[in-house]
């Protein structure tokens, strides 16, 4: 994952940060809407608990659930990043998740992040976070 580097105002030190954002959509569009821009929806398998630490110990948002780029839509149960790669065994899923629930209707098939991270269906509209396509 590429974070975003920013420096706060009138602050020395630039940081790297994740790039939330306030929006809120459906999995797919909040996917179309990060690469309108030239990013991607965040694979964040590489720094999933510093994602969860940030979105917690951070006031970004009241509502505190955010996208990532993960889905399991080609193949049930079959979990895999935007960019291609698997999850790995050890991915922080919240316990009991993922659980595909609603799997009669329209299960689920997308991933957020939250406290930890859950499999929701992917047409609820929520906030998302983006990442820089590419390292520079
Ligand atoms: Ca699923
Ligand atoms: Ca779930």
């Amino acid at each position: 994952m590429v974070w975003k580097t920013v420096r706060k105002k009138n602050c020395p030190y630039w940081k790297q940060i994740p790039m939330f954002q306030k929006d809120k959509l459906n999995w797919a569009d909040a996917r179309d809407s990060c690469s309108s821009e030239g990013l991607m929806l965040a694979t964040v398998a590489d720094q999933p608990n510093e994602v969860l630490t940030y979105i917690n110990a951070n006031d970004i948002y009241d509502e505190k659930s955010f996208w990532v780029g993960g889905s399991d839509i080609a193949v049930e149960g079959k979990w895999i990043w935007t960019d291609g790669r698997p999850f790995d065994d050890s991915f922080p899923w919240r316990y009991g998740e993922p659980n595909n629930a609603f799997a009669d209707t329209h299960g689920e098939d997308c991933i957020y992040a939250s406290d930890a991270y859950y499999d929701w269906g992917c047409h609820h509209e929520i906030k998302y976070i983006c990442e820089l396509a590419k390292p520079y």
